[in-house]
């Protein structure tokens, strides 16, 4: 495999291992806080995250690359509000497309096309992460202080989950 295109892979599996230890963390708040749809929403998250990553690992390692597990950095346990959760979802969300755009742009400099078209799959996943991520926080901030809309809200999140079978399953066809 081409040493350029390994090392950002390798970088992109740090950065989904990074993503699912995240979620999971504002999950554990969510739930603590009494927001269980939320939790179960963002545990959920936590879990695709996961399978994001195993799915390079193998990608990686089938091509007779190296795939490189990360260690886990401690993520915060306290956030200052649900919107802040969203908010720094998105945000997060926006980094990985940045870090997807340049893996297919060192795939094309280096001619790399399978690569590339096993990435492509990454290209429109963040698409629709990051235009979920941006409708769920238009609404908390619709929300507010409203605890009406917030129970309302975190009932509907629950029932936006992905199931977790359905990531077991998917991680099973990797
Ligand atoms: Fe892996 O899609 Fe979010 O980070």
């Amino acid at each position: 495999m081409n040493s350029r295109v390994e090392k950002v892979l390798n970088e992109q599996i740090e950065k989904e291992s990074s993503s699912s230890t995240f979620y999971l963390a504002m999950a554990s708040w969510a739930e603590s806080k009494g927001l269980s749809g939320t939790a179960t929403f963002l545990y959920a998250h936590s879990d695709e995250e996961r399978f994001h990553m195993l799915k390079l690992v193998k990608f990686v390692n089938e091509r007779g690359g190296t795939a490189i597990i990360p260690g886990i950095t401690t993520p915060p346990s306290e956030f200052d509000s649900l919107s802040n959760v969203f908010e720094l979802l998105l945000s997060h969300e926006v980094s990985v497309t940045e870090s997807i755009n340049n893996l297919v742009d060192v795939c094309l400099q280096e001619k790399d096309y399978t690569t590339h078209n096993f990435i492509q799959w990454y290209v429109s996943e963040q698409l629709e992460e990051e235009a979920l991520a941006r409708t769920i926080l238009d609404k908390v901030r619709m929300i507010g202080d409203d605890n009406a809309g917030l129970y309302l809200f975190d009932r509907d999140l629950e029932n936006s989950a992905i199931q977790p079978d359905s990531v077991n399953n998917a991680t099973a066809g990797v």
